[in-house]
């Protein structure tokens, strides 16, 4: 008898590649010298090459010639800089809810950990086991909170015949959910649409949700990202904690410092009251030490390094809009290669959309050509990430682009 056939996971199917993960595993296998990434949302340089920033190798070099640094563990909840640090960078320096003792915040694996952390406490401690996100949203999002344990609903977006955000839809679906859902929303750059509400229609959906006590959980993966200014890009965020309501917000590094593969992010939960704080964090402990007991300490301490430092916090920044910068450039440039063209269509939307992609509207089939014939990968959803794209690139892309609608149905 074969040993091979006797595997106690021989019943095991394979399963399907994720669709923005496999989108640079189907890259990788091509030998193509004009193959293209634009799947990931992975910031690249002009040259096409992946970016450290220069503050990062500045705050990496002090901690390494710090001899003073040991590589203990880190308590459960993280490095207690990085969490004071990041709940100052997204609430604020003078935020009133952190200086009264009403945020928690915990250090976490990046934007999927700190979601997963949050779903997590909520699916055990929030009494609605409902939470709507956004349609279209994140690939990831309805599977972190269904492996919690919630309810899974989602809230219409993206109106595609506009291609802007579908406001009346968006208000309609929030007031039909049942009072104290949970309700996912992007803190900036809508992952995959790139369309955000403007400061009123902020307003508005923050309103209606008070009104219905609906639990505001944020997801702030491109702080900085959208506009080139981290303040700005929280500004939704604050006017949900200034009006005295509770909310969650995860954070990522990712993107914004370029630490994807350090996984530096932060859970931060808003509590009403300075007594629940406390009870809560001593929770989040419970759902993290069978997790993964602690989070790394190596990212954390890279990004506590240079939120301390005015100097390196500086740097940042100015590194942080070049990144903006670019990717604003390069909606540019596509929008205006296909109008030089003439290819056929509206692509005003490549300008107006914002943050790391643009939602072009091909479909499914001219992406399939577009990888074929080309040789450039995207999502399937037609989502193509500007971080990937560089002056040199663009001509290629316009090509594939108008082949695409030109050729293909
Ligand atoms: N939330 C949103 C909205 C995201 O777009 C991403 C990353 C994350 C959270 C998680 O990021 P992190 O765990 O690395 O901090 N989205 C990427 C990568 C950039 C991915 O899918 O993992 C994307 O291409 O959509």
């Amino acid at each position: 008898m074969s040993i091979a056939n006797d595997s106690v996971f021989s019943h095991i199917v394979h399963a399907p590649e994720d669709p923005i993960l496999g989108v640079t595993v189907a890259y990788n296998k091509d030998q193509s010298p004009v193959k293209l990434n634009l799947g990931v949302g992975a910031y690249r340089t002009e040259e096409g090459k992946p970016l450290v920033l220069n503050v990062v190798r500045k705050a990496e070099r002090l901690l390494v010639d710090d001899n003073s640094r040991v590589k203990e563990y880190l308590p459960i909840t993280g490095l207690a800089d990085f969490n004071k640090l990041s709940a100052k960078l997204i609430f604020g320096a003078n935020s009133p809810a952190v200086s009264e003792n009403r945020v928690v915040t915990v250090q976490c694996l990046s934007g999927t950990g700190s979601l997963k952390v949050g779903a997590s406490f909520l699916g055990r401690h929030y009494h609605q086991k409902i939470i709507y996100i956004p349609l279209p949203t994140w690939g990831n999002h309805p599977k972190v909170f269904t492996i919690a344990g919630l309810s899974v609903k989602s809230y219409r977006y993206y109106n595609p015949s506009t291609r802007g955000l579908d406001f009346q839809g968006l208000l309609e679906d929030l007031g039909n959910a049942p009072n104290g859902s949970i309700v996912l929303l992007h803190a900036c750059a809508h992952n995959p649409t790139g369309v955000d509400p403007t400061p009123h229609q902020w307003d508005q959906i923050r309103q209606l949700m008070r009104a219905k006590a609906l639990l505001p959980f944020f997801d702030s993966a491109y702080q900085g990202f959208a506009s080139g200014s981290l303040d700005a890009d929280a500004d939704a965020v604050r006017k949900f904690v200034a009006d005295g309501g509770e909310c969650l917000a995860a954070q990522s590094y990712a993107k914004n410092m370029g630490l994807y593969g350090e996984r530096v992010g932060a859970l931060s939960i808003v509590c009403k009251s300075a007594d629940v704080a406390p009870r809560v964090e001593s929770q989040l402990k419970l759902v993290i030490r069978p997790m993964y007991s602690s989070p790394p300490i190596h990212g954390a301490s890279i990004v506590a390094t240079i939120l301390k430092n005015e100097e390196m916090y500086r740097e940042w920044t100015v590194e942080l809009k070049a990144m903006a910068d670019r990717i604003i450039r390069m909606r540019q440039q596509l929008f205006y290669a296909l109008k030089d063209k003439g290819t056929p269509g509206d692509w005003s939307h490549i300008v107006k959309q914002i943050g790391m992609f643009t939602f072009t509207g091909l479909n499914s089939k001219q992406v399939e050509f577009m990888a074929k014939e080309y040789h450039i990968y995207m999502t399937s959803d037609g989502r193509i990430s500007m971080a990937g794209l560089s002056s040199k690139t663009v001509p290629h892309l316009t090509e594939a682009i108008h082949a695409a609608v030109s050729n293909v149905a």
